[in-house]
């Protein structure tokens, strides 16, 4: 039931971005989630933030694994390049398409079992690499889509619906993205479209890792009493440290704001984040910090979102390699046969 297809008559006075799209340009299919499923006010969140940045549809290649999560790339982005991989390995199979074209935007979209869970390691090693990615995690604490089995961001003594404790410690995929490298790095969640908007836009112009962990209640399966991951339980423990407003290279920026009231992080294009800080002395450019405030804050019962870290001198995997700035498909014989001379000398080398 995921091909619904959306009608597609418009009406005419629909407003258009700057490339000449409406906002229906950036949805999908009809959706065949849960009515009130925290993924799909995700969705409608990215569908959103690439209206609001201009993005040409067919520049952005979307990829997700497997799961109720990783279905939502059928609903946004209908005129993107998708592929749906297989459970936990979506960030190779990003990694390998980034390589290979770096002209296009990258979309990660897993669920904390895909991610958490079988992709763990998958997980670490495009942090580590410094991919050039938005990678977002609707993270709902259950694998929602095999009937709600406790995942590996499950809080220790949250309660799944029968009742039962999970007895596990759990893996937050913030700290870890912090400690693996990951150049941006937030907490949003799906019930507060405020503040995810502006935090998938900038992360889009980030150049580098950026992770997004979305806290995307499960109305089927983790949203009661007892749930660490509900609508009410966020509602009453999120603790906002920052609130972003993207704005894009192209705008003049003449507004100023008092000193210690709001810091502004320039990205590689221009672009600029304005952080309006809500937490006292929250600095999301010191790495260390960040995981400690995030840490402490758990300690505290609460769940810390906004922007947590960032480096404004961010680099990412084809810096490191070095690696042409053509994408493959695009580079002729000459470019890739060195010729037999260099090649003999290459050979020679070797030996
Ligand atoms: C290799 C493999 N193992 C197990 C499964 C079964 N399976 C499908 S989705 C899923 C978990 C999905 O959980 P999550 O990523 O949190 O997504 P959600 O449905 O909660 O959004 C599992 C275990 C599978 N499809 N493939
Ligand atoms: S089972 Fe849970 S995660 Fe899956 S669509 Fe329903 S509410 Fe969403
Ligand atoms: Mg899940």
């Amino acid at each position: 039931m995921t091909y619904i297809a959306k009608p597609k008559l418009h009406h005419p006075s629909l407003v258009t971005n700057a490339v000449g799209y409406t906002r229906r340009d950036y949805e999908g299919t009809v959706s065949t989630l849960c009515a009130g499923c925290g993924h799909d006010s995700i969705s409608a969140a990215i569908v959103q933030a690439c209206w609001e940045l201009d993005i040409e549809p067919h520049r952005v290649a979307k990829l997700s694994g497997i799961g109720c999560s990783s279905k939502t790339p059928t609903y946004f982005l209908g005129n993107s390049h998708g592929f749906n991989t297989v459970h936990g390995r979506m960030p190779s199979v990003l990694t390998g398409a980034n390589l290979a074209n770096r002209d296009l935007i990258y979309l990660g979209v897993s669920g904390d079992g895909d991610s958490a869970s079988i992709g763990l390691g998958q997980f670490a090693h495009c942090m580590r690499r410094g991919v050039n990615m938005t990678y977002i995690v609707e993270n709902n604490g259950v694998y929602g889509l095999t009937k709600g089995q406790f995942s590996a961001t499950a809080d220790k003594g949250s309660k799944s619906k029968r009742g039962i404790a999970n007895t596990d410690e759990s893996i937050d995929l913030v700290c870890l993205a912090l400690q693996l490298g990951a150049t941006f790095v937030a907490r949003g969640f799906s019930g507060d479209k405020g503040q995810l908007i502006p935090l998938i836009k900038a992360a889009i112009r980030h150049q580098g890792a950026a992770f997004i962990d979305v806290v995307s209640p499960c109305v089927a399966f983790n949203n009661h009493a007892g749930s660490t991951k509900s609508y009410d339980y966020v509602r009453e423990h999120n603790e906002a440290v920052n609130r972003i407003d993207f704005v894009p290279s192209r705008e003049e920026i003449t507004v100023e704001y008092p000193a210690g009231e709001v810091v502004s992080v320039s990205q590689h294009d221009g672009s600029v984040l304005r952080l309006h800080k809500l937490g006292v002395d929250y600095d999301p450019g010191d790495r260390v910090r960040a995981i400690n405030y995030v840490v402490e804050r758990q300690q505290h019962g609460e769940i810390v979102t906004g922007l947590l870290y960032v480096d404004e001198d961010s680099h990412d995997l084809h810096a490191s390699l070095r690696t042409v700035e053509r994408p493959l498909n695009a580079l002729a014989e000459r470019d890739l046969c060195p010729g037999a001379e260099k090649l003999a000398k290459l050979n020679a080398s070797l030996k």
